[in-house]
This record gives structure tokens, C-alpha cells and sequence, in this order.
């Protein structure tokens, strides 16, 4: 024994390295089939992807499809997410509802896990409840944000 050249040792290395090739060239084929599925109805920002259909209906309905395709409703939680938000809408020229409302107590706006939202970028008098019926919260092609009643129809931007 140890006269074989390749220790059992270095052979494990040798497997490791050539994992680690592979590794290498998996990540950089899954880094150009994510841009590829993306390409051009949603946005990748870190972890999370937006993503459209095309559809419009009302929150209930955008919230039912997003639930039924394994996302929700999207809910930018930073600055970054909802630049990528507002992309979208620019690019369909169709305001979004995000997955934000105040249904439950009027004027405290929570994500649809409950929790109270730690992000807001609302249009300058908003949330203004008008007429005292919007609890949901469409993006505008500028990014900002406006309470709008429930029932109106928008277009679907899921997160994943
Ligand atoms: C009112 C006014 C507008 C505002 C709308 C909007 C409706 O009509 O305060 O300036 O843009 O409400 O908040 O959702
Ligand atoms: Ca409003």
C-alpha cells in the first residue's frame, strides 16, 4: 500500500473537484434558464421573482390565481422589490394590486400573512380610504401606491 500513486484520499479529491466543476457549470446554466422563464412578463430581485399572466380581475380573484399557481400576491418589502413592481406595470401600462389590505381594521395595512406592512411607498395623500371603501392597494406606473376599492378590476403580479 502507498505505492499506487492516488491515496483513497486524493482520489475523494479528485471527485470533489470535478462536483465541484459541475456545480459550477449548473449554476451558470440555472442562472440563464431563470432569465429565460422571466423574460418578459416578471422580474428576479435576490430570492424572489414577480411574475404575470396577463390576467386582470378583481383582489379576490388575483389573490385566488395567485394562491393556485404556488405564490401569492406580490408584496414588495423594500425599495428594490418594488422598483421591479413598478417595471411591470410600465411595461403593461396596467396598475397592479399587491398583496396588501386593510380589510380587517381600516387604516392598518397588513400583508396577507396579518402582519402589519414594514414597507410603504404610498402616492403623496395616500391612503385617503375614498368614499370609505378602498382596502386594497394598486401600484401606479410611477411606483407609488394608492388605496383603491377591492372590487376594481387590476392587473395580476404574482411573487414566488
Ligand atoms: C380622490 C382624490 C384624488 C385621489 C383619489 C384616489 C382614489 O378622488 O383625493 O386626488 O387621486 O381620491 O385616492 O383612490
Ligand atoms: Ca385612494
Amino acid at each position: 500500500k502507498g505505492d499506487s500513486g492516488l491515496t483513497e484520499v486524493n482520489l475523494l479529491k479528485r471527485q470533489v473537484s470535478v462536483l465541484e466543476g459541475q456545480l459550477k457549470a449548473l449554476e451558470s446554466s440555472f442562472s440563464k434558464y431563470k432569465k429565460v422563464i422571466v423574460f418578459p412578463n416578471g422580474r428576479i430581485v435576490g430570492e424572489k421573482i414577480f411574475m404575470t399572466s396577463g390576467y386582470e380581475g378583481n383582489f379576490d380573484a388575483l389573490k385566488q390565481k395567485c394562491l393556485q399557481a404556488g405564490g401569492q400576491l406580490a408584496s414588495p418589502r423594500n425599495a428594490a422589490e418594488n422598483a421591479a413592481v413598478q417595471q411591470i406595470v410600465t411595461s403593461y401600462n396596467k396598475a397592479v394590486f399587491l398583496g396588501i389590505n386593510d380589510i380587517q381594521t381600516e387604516g392598518q395595512f397588513k400583508y396577507l400573512n396579518g402582519q402589519n406592512i414594514a414597507y410603504s411607498n404610498w402616492q403623496t395623500g395616500e391612503p385617503n380610504n375614498d368614499n370609505g371603501v378602498e382596502d386594497c392597494v394598486e401600484v401606479y406606473s410611477s411606483g407609488k401606491w394608492n388605496d383603491k376599492a377591492c372590487g376594481e378590476r387590476r392587473l395580476i403580479l404574482c411573487e414566488f
